[in-house]
C-alpha cells in the first residue's frame, strides 16, 4: 500500500493509493466539522507573532520588555548579561486579525515600535540590540534585516537626541554614582557612568542617521491554521497536528493496516 499526503495552505487531503486506485480517506481542514474540541478552535484567531531578541553589543547587563499593544498579552521581560547572551523568543499566538503595535523598551535604549498587520498568518521578527554585521540598514537597501534596538537613551525619555549627550556628559563630569534616577545613563550596565557609556551613546546616536531600523517581517502559515480531522474509519496514533507542524510522527490504521506518516515525508 502506498500513502500520499498532500499539504497546502490550511487544508490537507489524505489519500490512500491502493493498486493504482485512489481512495480519499479524509479531508483535513481548519474548517472541518469535527467533534474533537481541539479542532474546533476559533479559526478567526489564528494569527501569531514571534519576536526574537538577541544581543549585538557587549554589555554587562540589559533588560528588555516586549509588549504587544492591541492584544490581551501582558508584557514580558527578557534579561541578558555578559554571560547570558544568545537569542530569546517571545510568541503571541491565537491573535484575531487586526493591527498591533510591537513595543520594546529597555533601560538606556530608544523605545522600539513597529506596527504589524495580522491576517491569519505567522509573522516572525528578529530584533538585535545594536546593528549586525553583514546587513545594509540604509533606507534605500532591500530592508531584509533585523530590527535594531538603539542604545543611547541616557536620560530615559525613550528617544535619543542631543539632550542625552548633554545629560551624560554632565553626569560624567560630576563623577555621579548610578542611582535609581540616573540609571538609564549607565548604558552598558556595568554599574558606573563614564566614558564607555558615552561611546555607546555615540553608537546609537549615529546609528539612526539615514538608517532603517525596522525589522523585516517574515510571513508564513500559522501553525494554528493546521487543524486535523480524523475520519471514523481511521485510527490515529500520535498527534496529527504535531506531525503537520513537522514536530512529530503520527500512525494511521486503515482497515487494520498500519501506516506511519511523518511530515513532510511520504511513505
Ligand atoms: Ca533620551
Ligand atoms: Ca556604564
Amino acid at each position: 500500500m502506498v500513502s500520499n499526503f498532500f499539504i497546502s495552505a490550511g487544508t490537507v487531503d489524505a489519500e490512500i493509493l491502493n493498486n493504482g486506485e485512489s481512495e480519499t480517506i479524509g479531508v483535513i481542514t481548519s474548517e472541518s466539522e469535527s467533534t474533537d474540541a481541539e479542532t474546533n478552535a476559533d479559526v478567526s484567531a489564528i494569527g501569531r507573532i514571534d519576536v526574537s531578541v538577541s544581543m549585538a553589543l557587549f554589555l554587562d547587563k540589559a533588560d528588555f520588555t516586549v509588549a504587544l499593544l492591541g492584544s490581551d498579552y501582558e508584557p514580558e521581560t527578557i534579561h541578558f548579561t555578559a554571560d547570558k547572551t544568545g537569542t530569546e523568543t517571545i510568541s503571541f499566538s491565537q491573535l484575531p486579525d487586526g493591527d498591533y503595535l510591537l513595543q520594546v523598551t529597555g533601560n538606556g535604549f530608544k523605545t522600539y515600535e513597529q506596527e504589524i498587520h495580522v491576517e491569519n498568518k505567522r509573522y516572525a521578527l528578529q530584533l538585535t540590540a545594536g546593528f549586525c554585521e553583514g546587513y545594509s540598514y540604509y533606507q534605500d537597501s532591500d530592508g531584509l534585516h533585523p530590527g535594531v534596538l538603539l542604545i543611547g537613551d541616557a536620560d530615559g525619555q525613550g528617544t535619543i537626541d542631543a539632550a542625552d549627550k548633554d545629560y551624560l556628559i554632565n553626569l560624567i563630569h560630576e563623577g555621579a554614582q548610578v542611582n535609581e534616577e540616573n540609571k538609564s545613563a549607565d548604558l552598558n550596565g556595568d554599574g558606573e557612568i563614564n566614558i564607555e557609556d558615552l561611546m555607546f551613546f555615540v553608537k546609537g546616536y549615529l546609528g539612526e542617521v539615514d538608517k532603517n531600523t525596522k525589522a523585516y517581517i517574515e510571513k508564513s502559515i500559522s501553525p494554528d491554521a493546521v487543524k486535523a480531522y480524523t475520519p471514523k474509519n481511521v485510527m490515529v496514533g500520535g498527534k496529527i497536528e504535531d506531525m503537520l507542524k513537522g514536530e512529530g510522527e503520527a500512525t494511521f490504521m486503515v482497515d487494520g493496516e498500519v501506516t506511519p506518516l511523518k511530515c513532510p515525508d511520504t511513505v
